[in-house]
This record gives C-alpha cells, structure tokens and sequence, in this order.
C-alpha cells in the first residue's frame, strides 16, 4: 500500500539526553503543530533529525533512539553530528537563508564551508529516506533546510510525487538574487511536482526568480523542468481549528497560571507569543508599546503586556543579545512608567502548554503580534479561534502572510512604533459589535481552512498532478 513520507529537518518529536536517560517530548513551532494531527491519524512516516547529535549518545542508545521512534512515534530519525548541526543548521540555514529570505540581507553569511555542509547533510537526509521509498509513495518535504532534497530524490525515483513546502517567505528576486548558490537551490526545489508557498506573493517572487535566473517561463504555475513539469501554488497554512476553538480542562493548566489569570482579572491585557527571533520585531514591540504608554497616560494602571518568549537557537551569540536586549527594553519600560502596584510589562522565557497558552490567549483582549518578516505566523489564528466569545482583537503587522487572510484584524506597519500604539488604542476601544462583526468573519476563514484542509488540499493536489513525464526517447 503506498504511504505517504513527510521530510523536514526537525521531527514532531523532540529528543533530549539528561543524567537520567532519554526524553521524547513534543516539538513546538509551527510545522511540528500543524502536521501533528494529520500524522497521528494518517499512513505515514515522519523523517527528521531528533533534536540529539548522533555523537552526543551511545551505539545502543542510537539503536534505542531509533526504534523508540520508529514504534512509538512512526518516525524516522536522520542521525546528525555536532558539527552536521553546527555547519549545515546553525551554519547555512540560519546564518545565511533564514535571514537572506527575512530580508535581513545584511546579516547574511556567505560562507563556502556552510554550503558544502548543506549540501552533505542534505544528502544524508537523502540517503536515510531512500530506503524507505517504494513505487506509488508521496514525499512531502518540509522547509528551507531541505532545499536541495527534491532533485535528489527525483534523480533516483523519477516515479514518486514529491511536494515541497516552505514555511518562511519567498523574497523578491532583488533579495534572492544576492545568494551566491541561487541556482543550485531554484534546481534542487525544481525537483518536485508540487512546490508550495503561504501566499501568492511568495509565489509571484518563486516564478519571477526562476524566469530571470534560469530563464524558464511558467505556463499557468507550471515549470517544465527536465523531464517533469514542477507546478507552483499558495497554500495558506491553516490551524487545528477544534483545537484552539475548544475550551481547555482546567487540570491541564497549572495553579500558577490560573493564579496569574486571576491577579490580571480586573486589567486590560495585551499578549504576545513568539519564538525568540529577530524576525519576529520584539525589541519595536516594546518600543511601541512605551510609546502607547507615554501617549496615552489613562491606561496607566489600566493595561498589561504579557509577553511570552519561547526559547529558541539557544547559545547562538545572536540570540543571546537579542534577549538580552529584550529583558534591557522590558526593565527600562517597568523601570520608568511602573508603580507600586502595577507593572506594564510582564516578560516570560520559557514555554507554556498548549492549553495554558489556550487560557492565556481567552484572557487577552489584544494579540499584539508585529514580525518584521514572517512566512505565515500562526499565533495570529490561534489567538483569534481560542477566543469563542469574539472579544478580542488582533493588531498585526503587514509583514506576516497571515495578514493577507485576517485583514479583519487591525494591520500595522512592524516598524512604526506610533501605527502600533494607535493601533493598541484602537483595538481596547474598539466597539463590541464591530469586534464581534470582524472576528466572526475570521472565524469562518479560520475554521474551513484549518490544518488538515491545508494538508488536504496540498496533497490532492499533488496526487492530481497529471502524467507529468516529458518522454526522453524520440517516439
Ligand atoms: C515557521 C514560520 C510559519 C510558541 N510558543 C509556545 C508555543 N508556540 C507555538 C505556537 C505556534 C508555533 O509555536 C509558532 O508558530 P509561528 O507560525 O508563529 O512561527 P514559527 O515557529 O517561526 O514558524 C512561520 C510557520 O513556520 C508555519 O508554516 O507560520 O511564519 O516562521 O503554533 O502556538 N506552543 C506552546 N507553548 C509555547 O510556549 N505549547
């Protein structure tokens, strides 16, 4: 029976090694939640490296490692080094893609040494899956890190359908062009039947790349490339809609949390979920919310900003600062406009669960959500669905694809920390039935085109591919 191999570079699972032993716990971040469900239930296989370099463990915990994968989890595990790690992820995927395609061209790395490191755990990538391929198989390949795996695997399995999906922006060929290995990445994606993006513009700047660097024209989203046509499309990616919109057991949320809800009861509170990132724009948040402060002085005591930091890249120099410059803004906002009794900013690094981060999004009246750059985003529709009772508000930055689909919400310029204040004024004041009007009609997009319709139609769209085979023989 043919099966269906999701790829990405991290699995739904995450393995760690402590003084007591192994520990598997679920991943956080956008891929892991979104794909989760539809591999719970459906015929596949998940690959991807565990989260623990294959130096770091035993010879019998990497056979442990893997077979508590394979039976347990249905995955997969790619085995890394420290150094596959250090040069191919922390090297070319996050020194080089993920800021050359967040349009952060000047933080970019050009570095040989990453490259071929890309190019060696992209095939190690290549040689774990293969094995496991078998004539009528889906492939569905996961993200920047994995650029080059469509060709690879095109090469040896002509036959199979094989999509890929990226998750971060596809830039404008002004911006993609700077990248010394453009063409070698346009012709690993080019590799696959179905290439997917989160928005029409992601798609418009992937054809417009392709036709400039390589020269090939689309016709109708599709690219013959060699002996097989590559089709293009946007699929907006969805939420676990039920999920987010169901009420959370308050067994499941801690003591601390329900405490803390209660103390913030009689306060206006504005939330912000991210990863630690410097796409995501946190430093201009906080600015923009001291200047709402200093702008509008009648919510002093009135408001509070819960920000919740994820910890990600942990140990990278950039990072690091980054947080520190956070914990610098959120002490000098405190520092000058806190009182006594009321403290504006409320900074969390650490991860909460799923349903507490549930309870916290229903007792926010305002999502503060402003990345610089961002694929999808994902906390923008989570937030919306937890809140059932229509009252919250979303003010969200024009920058992240999700604003393309939520343009209920109150749309602000990342970088203007003056749009972002009004905008949090705006979104407090906002009348209850224009609320209720804007978010019901979110809540319709966001329920029919949740995660699994996402996956769905992605996917059906693959298998309809047509017989898409250029004979190479003259007939
Ligand atoms: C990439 C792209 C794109 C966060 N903190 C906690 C927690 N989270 C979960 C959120 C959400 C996910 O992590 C974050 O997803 P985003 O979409 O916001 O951002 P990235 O991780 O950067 O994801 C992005 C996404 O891929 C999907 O394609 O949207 O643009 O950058 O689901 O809920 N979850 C829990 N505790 C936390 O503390 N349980």
């Amino acid at each position: 029976m043919s099966k269906t191999i999701f790829v990405s570079n991290r699995l739904p699972v995450t393995v760690s090694k402590s003084e007591s032993g192994l520990d598997y716990k679920e991943s956080i971040g956008g891929l892991a939640t979104g794909l989760k469900n539809y591999h719970e239930q459906g015929d596949t296989i998940w690959a991807g490296w565990p989260g623990v370099a294959k130096d770091e463990l035993s010879e019998e915990e990497v056979s442990s490692v893997a077979s508590t994968l394979k039976n347990d989890y249905k995955c997969l595990a790619v085995p890394l080094t420290s150094e596959d790690i250090e040069m191919y992820y922390h090297g070319f995927c996050n020194e080089t893609i993920w800021p050359l395609f967040h349009y952060f061209t000047s933080a970019v790395e050009y570095r040989s040494k990453t490259w071929e490191a890309y190019k060696r755990v992209n095939r190690t990538f290549f040689e774990a899956v293969d094995p496991l391929i078998e004539e009528g198989d889906t492939i569905w390949i996961h993200d920047y890190q994995l650029m080059l795996l469509p060709q690879m695997i095109r090469e040896k399995h002509p036959d199979v359908k094989i999509g890929f999906f990226l998750h971060i922006p596809f830039p404008s060929f002004e911006i993609y062009r700077l990248l010394i290995w453009r063409n070698e990445l346009l012709e690993g994606l080019l590799g696959a039947n179905l290439i997917g993006f989160h928005t029409y513009d992601y798609v418009r700047h992937f054809l417009s790349t392709v036709r400039r660097l390589l020269g090939y024209e689309h016709n109708l989203y599709k690219i013959q490339f060699e002996t097989h046509l590559a089709q293009v499309d946007a699929f907006p990616m969805g939420i676990d809609y039920d999920y987010f919109s169901k009420s959370p057991t308050e067994e499941n949320v801690s003591q601390e949390s329900l405490d803390f809800i209660e103390s913030t009861k009689d306060l206006r509170n504005i939330i912000s979920v991210d990863r630690l990132d410097y796409t995501k724009g946190i430093p201009d948040r906080i600015k923009a919310f001291k200047h709402f402060l200093a702008k509008y002085p009648e919510y002093h005591e009135k408001v509070r900003l819960n920000l919740i930091i994820a910890p990600s890249r942990v140990g990278i120099e950039k990072y690091d600062n980054l947080k520190r410059e956070i914990e610098e803004l959120v002490s000098e906002v405190n520092g000058e406009y806190g009182t006594f009794s009321w403290m504006p900013v409320w900074f969390f690094f650490r991860t909460v669960s799923q349903d507490e981060l549930i309870a916290f999004y229903r007792n926010s009246d305002v999502l503060l959500v402003t990345p610089l750059r961002d694929g999808m985003n994902l906390v923008a529709k989570e937030y919306v669905a937890s809140r059932t009772d229509n009252k919250g508000m979303l003010v969200m930055s024009e920058t992240a694809g999700a604003a393309s689909e939520l343009g209920e919400a109150v749309i602000v310029n990342p970088n203007d920390h003056e749009a972002i204040a009004n905008g949090i004024k705006m979104a407090l004041e906002m009348p209850e039935d224009d609320k209720m009007d804007r978010n019901i009609n979110m809540h319709r997009r966001l329920s029919r085109y949740n995660v699994k319709f996402w996956a769905e139609e992605f996917l059906n769209t693959l298998w309809s591919a047509p017989e898409d085979r250029i004979p190479t023989e003259p007939l």
